[in-house]
């Protein structure tokens, strides 16, 4: 009797040690406010996957760079100050130039292409960041990039010598290449900078205007070039990951999916609702004329051949399939 009463006592406390060894909370670092659709749709992904794991696993998000600033979260994933983030993936050519396939200008100009892109580039990015202890979950594109002003551009002499506000070095590239003088600021940063004049154009989405108020900034000028579509990436530490067990794993994978899936509608939404958004707030949502187009397609030419030197063998491999 003593015996067996022995081996329940152990019995038990070997399940609540499992049980428990089981029951996971991840915190994920997002850079973006609370609003933003990367946000919005990384907290419904992040509630999806706390219901459905029947609490193994709980993933609590901290919006507008309140965990780890932007900058911060790749690093702060990869070493497991956090276990979960989502991040620009352009900024981090360093880390993989393959981040930066969905940043080289007029490469692709619609979301299909953007997709196109991502299909082709996905299992390279996956491998690479696999390789450095990351899992990838997830990617969402911001809506096509554009150029804000606060004076109108109608030549290439207009851009000289404009202060430029750039994300990565793509955008700091392009401001060298048309003579402007570029300065990184995250995002959250957009409204104080032009508002002080540190910065007086740039290059992101309507969204990302329209979250700034930027027309209250004395930024009239929207140029719809359609440049690029960048995306945001969810990664996972990769010691975190393999502590969930096998059916929570599928589970996450599933919600991402479906997440991906949102995201992308999200952003098409935007793309349209909120270039409406700049022209309903008084701005001049237009195109650019013929000779500035040109000029920023051979600037673009210039920074595939750039990259692809970089890339080396994946980026070129990555580029043919696209083509
Ligand atoms: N918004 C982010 C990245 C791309 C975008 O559209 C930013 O401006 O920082």
């Amino acid at each position: 009797m003593k015996i067996l009463k022995k081996i329940g006592v152990i019995v038990t406390s070997l399940f609540i040690t499992l049980s428990t060894a089981q029951a996971e909370t991840w915190n994920m670092a997002l850079a973006y406010g609370a609003s933003n659709f990367h946000s919005a749709n990384a907290k419904e992904f992040a509630d999806a996957v706390t219901e459905k794991s029947g609490g193994k696993l709980t993933i609590k998000t901290h919006p507008g760079g309140s965990l780890f600033k932007g900058g911060a979260i790749l690093r702060a994933v990869q070493t497991g100050q956090t276990q979960i983030g989502e991040r620009f993936m352009s900024a981090h050519g360093s880390f993989d130039p393959l981040l930066e396939v969905d940043s080289i200008p007029f490469v692709a100009q619609t979301y299909s292409d953007a997709q196109k892109l991502y299909k082709v580039s996905k299992p390279e990015l996956v491998k690479g960041l696999d390789e450095k202890g990351l899992v990838f979950l997830y990617a969402v594109p911001w809506p096509a990039q554009g150029l804000y002003s606060k004076k109108a551009i109608n030549s290439v002499s207009d851009l000289k010598g404009l202060k430029f506000r750039a994300y990565n070095s793509a955008t700091i590239r392009i401001a060298e290449l048309t003579g402007m003088k570029p300065t990184k600021l995250e995002a959250v940063a957009i409204s104080q900078a032009f508002s002080t004049g540190m910065v007086e154009s740039m290059i992101t989405s309507p969204t990302t205007g329209k979250n700034s108020k930027i027309w209250e900034n004395g930024v009239k000028y929207f140029y719809d070039i359609a440049a690029w579509f960048p995306k945001n990436m969810v990664v996972v530490n990769k010691k975190a990951w393999n502590k969930l067990d096998d059916a929570t794993k599928k589970m996450v994978m599933k919600q991402a999916a479906v997440a991906e899936r949102k995201g992308w509608a999200l952003s098409k939404r935007g793309n349209v609702a909120d270039k409406k958004a700049l022209s309903d707030a008084g701005m001049e949502v237009g195109k650019v004329n013929a000779a500035l187009q040109s000029h920023f397609e051979k600037v673009g030419a210039t920074m595939s051949k750039e990259w692809a030197g970089r890339a080396g063998s994946r980026g070129q491999s990555v580029l043919s399939a696209y083509k």
